[in-house]
This record gives C-alpha cells, sequence and structure tokens, in this order.
C-alpha cells in the first residue's frame, strides 16, 4: 500500500480485515519492526482518538511518534503558482518535502471548510501532501473522507455480525453546528466493499453525493429505515446540496430507545465525539447493544494494520 487516503488504496481488504484480528489479540507481536521509523502527525484541526489511536498503533509497532499541531505552525499555502504576499509563510512544497525528511510515514487531519463545496470535494491539502511528500500519507480525516474510522467501523460491524448479511442503516442525527460529510461518505464508500443491507435515512435536503451513495437504499423516514435493522450508524453531517447549511435541528431525529426497538435489537454506533440527547439519548449510548466504546477502542487495531501494511507489507 503506497498511501491510505481512501478503500481504493487497499487491495486485499479480507486480508486487513484478518490482520485485524490478528492485532487485536496479539497487539505486541511487531514490535521490532517499527525501530528506528518515524511517524509525524500532523493536525490541521482537533483530534482525541484519531490522535492517540494512532499515536498508540505506532508505538506497538516499536516506532517514534511526533504529533504537531498545525494551528501553532506556519501557515501553509497550497495553491500552486500563487505570489505568497498575504498571510501563508510556507509552501506545502517545501513543507511535505521538508516533513518527509524526518518521516518515514507522515499523517494528515485537515476537516472541510465547509464554505466552497469545490474546494473541500478537491481533497487538496491532502492531494498536494501526496503529490510532494516523498513518505506515505495517511488521512486522518480530511474534507471528504475518514477512512481510518471506516474501516474500524467495518471491522467492528464484521466482529459483531450474526448473520452474513447484515442491515446497516446509517441515520443522520441532528446537531448544532455544521458538520463535514466525511465520516458519512468514508462510511458508505467502505461499505460499498460489502454486500451488507445498506439503507441510508435522513430528511429531504441532506442527501450525500451519488458516489458516495450508490448501492445504498434512501428512505426519509427514518422509522420505516429502522426496522429489521441489525445495526444503527448515527452522524450528523451538514447538507451537500446547500453546501455546509444546517436546514433542520428537528429533534424528532434523535436516536431514542421507542426508535431502537423497532430494530432488529440492533447494536448502535456513533464515531464520537457525540452530543448526548441531540444526536442520541443517553440510554441507548449507555445500552449493551451500544458499541461506540468499542469502536473507539478498535481504532488503536485498525491503524496498526494500515501502519503495518504501508510501511512493512513484504514482511507481514
Ligand atoms: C467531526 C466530524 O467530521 O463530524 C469529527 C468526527 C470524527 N466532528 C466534529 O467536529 C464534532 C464537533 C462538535 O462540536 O460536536
Amino acid at each position: 500500500m503506497e498511501n491510505f487516503i481512501s478503500v481504493e488504496d487497499v487491495s486485499d481488504l479480507k486480508n486487513l480485515l484478518v490482520r485485524a484480528k490478528a492485532i487485536k489479540a496479539n497487539p505486541f507481536e511487531n514490535l521490532a519492526l517499527g525501530k528506528n521509523k518515524t511517524m509525524v502527525l500532523l493536525f490541521f484541526n482537533p483530534s482525541l482518538r484519531t490522535r492517540l489511536s494512532t499515536q498508540k498503533a505506532g508505538l506497538n509497532l516499536g516506532m517514534n511518534v511526533i504529533p504537531m499541531n498545525l494551528a501553532e505552525g506556519w501557515g501553509l499555502e497550497f495553491e500552486d503558482g500563487t505570489v505568497m504576499n498575504l498571510d501563508k509563510a510556507e509552501h506545502v512544497k517545501e513543507a511535505a518535502t521538508v516533513i518527509s525528511q524526518y518521516a518515514d510515514i507522515i499523517g494528515i487531519r485537515t476537516f472541510a471548510g465547509l464554505k466552497d463545496r469545490r474546494l473541500d470535494y478537491a481533497d487538496q491539502v491532502i492531494k498536494q501532501f501526496v503529490k510532494y511528500a516523498t513518505v506515505p500519507i495517511v488521512n486522518l480525516e480530511s474534507a471528504v473522507l475518514h477512512p481510518l474510522q471506516s474501516f474500524t467501523d467495518l471491522f467492528t460491524i464484521e466482529s459483531f455480525k450474526k448473520k452474513e448479511r447484515p442491515k446497516v442503516v446509517l441515520t443522520w442525527a441532528p446537531h448544532p453546528k455544521s458538520l463535514p460529510q466525511a465520516v458519512a461518505n468514508s462510511f458508505l464508500e467502505w461499505m460499498q466493499k460489502t454486500d451488507y443491507e445498506m439503507v441510508v435515512t435522513h430528511p429531504q435536503g441532506y442527501e450525500l453525493s451519488t458516489e458516495f451513495t450508490s448501492g445504498s437504499t434512501i428512505e426519509y423516514d427514518q422509522q420505516k429505515a429502522f426496522a429489521n435493522a441489525d445495526f444503527i450508524y448515527a452522524k450528523n453531517w451538514s447538507s451537500y446540496e446547500k453546501y455546509g447549511k444546517i436546514l433542520s435541528t428537528n429533534s424528532n431525529w434523535m436516536v431514542t430507545e421507542e426508535k431502537m426497538s423497532l430494530t432488529n435489537d440492533a447494536y448502535f454506533m456513533h464515531c464520537l465525539p457525540v452530543r448526548r440527547n441531540v444526536v442520541v439519548a443517553d440510554a441507548v449510548m449507555e445500552d449493551k447493544k451500544s458499541l461506540v466504546i468499542e469502536q473507539a477502542g478498535n481504532r488503536a487495531v485498525t491503524a496498526q494494520v494500515v501502519l503495518e501494511k504501508l510501511l512493512f507489507d513484504e514482511v507481514v
């Protein structure tokens, strides 16, 4: 694997899941592999799970890990050929090449700005790093995708599913802030690689890009969508069509115990962080069928698989 930007970088998804199971059982089996290797993690935006789990994954492989908060660094320019006489002090051409001299792998978190759809969906920050870095790049959530989360979600569903082809429902839920589509896009992109029955439910106007929803059924009635579901995955996203806008904060879309009772005793999933009693009721979060803590724990496992594949493909 050259980079880990999207599911398309994965050539053998089955093998990735096999490795995740093995690493979960024995996380230190490759402790010697990362000796004298360094991973630099660059954060343009906040992170809790991604930062700590990716760092933990590196440490489990014996790597050195250097996280950097770029909000405190030089403002970087990503456009080619600009006259840099405004606020940006350094071009990504230099930054990515320089960091590549210190790092064997670079992770990047860069959220969508949610103002200019064309700009966000060009995923410029991560693509420019791929272009100019001379080492593998890991997507720690870009404007469009969050593949480390989605790999974790797939691994979690595979670990808990009771039937070959579970019904998986991605439900929009209300939120006070305008949030990116990346988690939802990426989840669907990874689900497209399975043969699960995939249903997406959201109010009118919250349609995601068809690139990601193809293969899924769209159901505007949330209660209908929940019927016989085996997994409920909740996530807020802002409108793709009216880009970045909040069209509804209707609390009727919150995931409640009553709605969970319509399902086939479904597991509840969310990537976290979650706004309790806005996105999901306390009772659902704390129910024994809630997988949110398991999912977060699995982030370290799947990140370790990805790092192994990027650095030591020939060994494992
Ligand atoms: C991010 C998102 O993409 O939705 C990260 C999820 C892994 N979530 C948030 O920014 C939540 C912020 C909030 O204020 O609730």
